[in-house]
C-alpha cells in the first residue's frame, strides 16, 4: 500500500537518488548473485570476482563471463528498469546508482546512470589499461587479447578493487543531498554501495526499500516493500505522477 506521504514526499522532491542491484533485473532473466537462485550457489565468488580467481584461472574465469554476456544480451529492460526512466523525467535532480553490470537501466532510456561496479560488456587490458567494447567472447577462440599483446578483462570491478573514482564521489553526493533514497533490489552485502541507503538516512533523506526478502539494511530504512520491482515500480510512478 502507498501511502500518502510517500506520494506526497515523491512529488515534492527537488532530489531522488535510486540505488538497483540485481534483484531488479531478476523479472528480465538475469539471475541474482546471492540467495537460493543465486549466481554464487553454483560458483565461488573469490575464485571467479577477483583479480586473484583471474590470474590463477583466467579461462574458467572467461567462461563464467561469456556465460553472462550470452544470458544478458539474449534478455531486455523489464517494467521496473523502465518506470525507473520515467521517474527521471517527472523529479528535478535524479540519480540513478547502480551495482549492475548489465546495462540494462540504459536500454530503458534511463540517462543519469553512475555504474559503480562497471559493466560486462566491455574489456579493459590488464597491461595498458585501454577498454574497449566485447568483440569476442573470449573462450572459444582462446584468451581474448589487446592491440598491445596484454590479456584483456572484463572491465568490471572484482572484489578488492576500487570503484571508479568519479562514480562513487557522485554516488555519495546524490546520497548526501536527495530528499527520497530507494534502494531497490540489493542484499545491501557489499560495500561500499551498501553504505549509500545509510548515508541517506543519516543525512535526512526518507529512505524506502524495494525487495523480495528482507536485508542488511530493511531495520535501518524508513519503509520496505516486500514485493518484486516490477510489479512494484510502475504502480509507484503511476500513483505519484499519474503516469
Ligand atoms: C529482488 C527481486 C525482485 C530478487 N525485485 N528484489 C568487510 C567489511 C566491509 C567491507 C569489506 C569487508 N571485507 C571485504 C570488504 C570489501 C568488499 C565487500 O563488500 N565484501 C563484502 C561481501 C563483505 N568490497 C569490495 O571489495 C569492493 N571494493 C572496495 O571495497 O574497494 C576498497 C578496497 C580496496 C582494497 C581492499 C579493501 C577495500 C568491490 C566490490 C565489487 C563487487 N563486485 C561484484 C561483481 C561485479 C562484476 C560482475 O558482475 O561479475 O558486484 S560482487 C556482486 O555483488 C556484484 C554485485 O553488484 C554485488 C551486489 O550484489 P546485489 O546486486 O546486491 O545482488 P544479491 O544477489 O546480493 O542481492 C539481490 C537482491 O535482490 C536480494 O536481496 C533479493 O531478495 C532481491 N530480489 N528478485 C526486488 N524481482
Ligand atoms: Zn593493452
Amino acid at each position: 500500500m502507498i501511502s500518502n506521504s510517500l506520494i506526497s514526499r515523491m512529488k515534492q522532491a527537488r532530489c531522488i537518488a535510486v540505488l538497483t542491484g540485481s534483484g531488479i533485473s531478476a523479472e528480465s532473466g538475469i539471475p541474482t548473485f546471492r540467495g537460493k537462485q543465486g549466481l554464487w550457489k553454483q560458483y565461488r565468488p573469490q575464485e571467479l570476482a577477483s583479480n586473484a580467481g583471474f590470474i590463477n584461472d583466467p579461462e574458467l574465469v572467461w567462461e563464467w563471463y561469456a556465460m553472462r554476456r550470452e544470458i544478458i544480451g539474449s534478455v531486455s529492460c523489464n517494467t521496473g528498469h523502465k518506470a525507473l526512466a520515467r521517474m527521471e523525467d517527472f523529479v528535478p535532480e535524479f540519480w540513478l546508482i547502480t551495482q549492475n553490470v548489465d546495462g540494462l537501466h540504459q536500454q530503458a532510456g534511463s540517462k543519469n546512470v553512475l555504474e559503480l561496479h562497471g559493466n560486462i560488456m566491455r574489456n579493459r587490458c590488464t597491461v595498458c589499461g585501454a577498454v574497449s567494447p566485447d568483440t569476442s567472447s573470449g573462450s572459444s577462440k582462446g584468451l581474448p587479447t589487446c592491440p598491445c599483446g596484454g590479456l584483456l578483462r572484463p572491465d568490471v570491478v572484482w572484489f578488492g578493487e576500487s570503484l571508479p573514482a568519479d562514480s562513487l564521489h557522485l554516488a555519495f553526493k546524490a546520497s548526501k543531498k536527495c530528499d527520497v533514497f530507494l534502494c531497490i533490489g540489493t542484499s545491501a552485502e557489499v560495500q561500499p554501495a551498501a553504505s549509500l541507503p545509510i548515508i541517506a538516512k543519516e543525512s535526512g533523506a526518507w529512505v524506502v526499500e524495494i525487495n523480495t526478502e528482507t536485508t542488511a539494511v530493511t531495520s535501518h530504512v524508513d519503509e520496505s516493500f516486500n514485493k518484486p520491482a516490477g510489479q512494484m515500480l510502475p504502480g509507484l510512478v503511476k500513483a505519484v505522477w499519474g503516469s
